[in-house]
């Protein structure tokens, strides 16, 4: 029996890769981290966190099945956090196929693999609020019916039930965290918040001249991607393997998110227009700083998201030590101390 427990995380590159490894080295485990070779491998969040050299990083791609066959073997790993994905929605209605190769099937690479190689490997799986997109109740749990409303969605329904099929046909200790969206500073540049923080603070120091935002009406249950980390470590230290919703419990528009962030950077500022129309005007220079262009809208909208996080804060004691506005801060105070860094 080893002393120190051995983590892969798959996706370390990522926002959640960065913030879980983290909790892992200060737990004491010895921590893997899978990147793709060639010029999307970044370590920027791992740097920004100071734990680029306390992570063995390895070369790993979810689309072929001997790369992650080979390295299961070597590792030796006690616990997978399956955390790679293409996880941009709108590139999904883009690359559907990439999307459900990489999301569905690299899911299913892994559960085989473990099969194959040693059962006794616990796996986590990213499951996502998308699931449930044109949601048929609100607040969503874990039993709320699943309609996705992209091909990202859809192909995280796929591995969601692998999981579960996996779990239930062979014995595995295979469960999946559903998160509702969490954000941090190391959030990539393209999702909402991050465009809206960065965006309105380089207008702030006149950098920028204007952000173009899509449906400003969507509705996000919005928490901290540093909260979110601990619930998978919990999640997998359960003691026995089973699925829950992780979330903050509270629902706001993109328009709120944006107003929150303009009160925050002290802007004297008013809403004009209506639907594409709309835009907010900086009142002490009367210029137009948020505008809506079309080509940010998608083909299908997951209008409003809002989760019940009742049974992992009942049987996991999980408790979320951010709020939104706590969030908005640090995200807003990051990029005001970090101008040139992006993730
Ligand atoms: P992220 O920042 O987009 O990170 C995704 C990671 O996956 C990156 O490290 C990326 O590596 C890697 N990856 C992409 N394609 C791969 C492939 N073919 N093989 C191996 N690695 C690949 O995502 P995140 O926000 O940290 O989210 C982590 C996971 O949680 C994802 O599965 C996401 O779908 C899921 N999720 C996220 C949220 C959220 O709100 N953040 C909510 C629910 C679920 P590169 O750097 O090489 O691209
Ligand atoms: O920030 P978003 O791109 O995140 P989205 O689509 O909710 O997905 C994120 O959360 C999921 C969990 O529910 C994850 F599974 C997924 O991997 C990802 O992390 O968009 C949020 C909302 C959408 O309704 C979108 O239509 O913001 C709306 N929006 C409005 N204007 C915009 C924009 N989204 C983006 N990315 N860019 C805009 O300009």
């Amino acid at each position: 029996m080893k002393n120190t427990k051995v983590a892969l995380i798959t996706g370390v590159t990522g926002q959640d890769g960065a913030y879980l490894s983290k909790l892992l080295i200060k737990k004491g485990y010895n921590v893997y981290g899978t990147a793709r070779r060639g010029a999307s491998e970044k370590f920027s969040r791992l740097e920004f966190l100071n734990i680029k050299n306390k992570i063995n990083i390895i070369d790993f791609d979810l689309l072929e099945l001997s790369n992650i066959q080979k390295i299961i073997k070597e590792i030796e790993p006690d616990e997978i956090y399956n955390l790679a994905a293409q996880s941009f929605v709108p590139t999904s209605f883009e690359l559907p196929i990439l999307t459900s190769d990489i999301n569905s099937l690299g899911v299913v690479r892994l559960l085989d693999s473990i099969v194959n190689i040693n059962k006794d490997i616990k796996f986590y799986q990213a499951s996502t609020s998308e699931m449930f997109g044109k949601v048929t109740e609100s607040p969503q749990s874990e039993t709320t019916r699943l309609y996705p409303r992209s091909p990202y969605g859809v192909s995280k329904v796929f591995s969601h039930y692998m999981t579960i099929n996996y779990r239930e046909s062979h014995d595995l200790f295979a469960c999946s965290g559903i998160l509702f969206n969490h954000e941090s500073p190391l959030r990539g540049h393209e999702f909402v918040t991050k465009k809206i923080t960065r965006g309105l603070t380089k207008i702030k120091n006149g950098s920028q001249d204007c952000i173009l935002l899509g449906n400003l009406d969507a509705k996000r249950d919005w928490g901290h991607a540093a909260d979110y980390v601990e619930a998978m470590n919990m999640i997998m230290n359960n003691n026995k393997p089973d699925d829950f919703v992780v979330s903050s419990g509270a629902t706001s528009t993109v328009k709120d998110f944006v107003d929150k962030c303009l009160k925050t950077l002290n802007f004297d500022y008013a809403w004009e227009g209506e639907g594409l129309e709309k835009i907010v005007i900086n009142k002490k220079s009367n210029k137009p700083i948020v505008k809506i262009d079309k080509k940010f809208f998608r083909p299908a909208e997951v209008d409003i998201l809002m989760g019940d996080p009742s049974k992992i804060k009942k049987e996991l004691n999980w408790r979320p030590k951010h709020t939104l506005d706590s969030l908005i801060e640090e995200m807003i105070a990051f990029e005001i101390n970090n101008p040139n860094l992006s993730f």
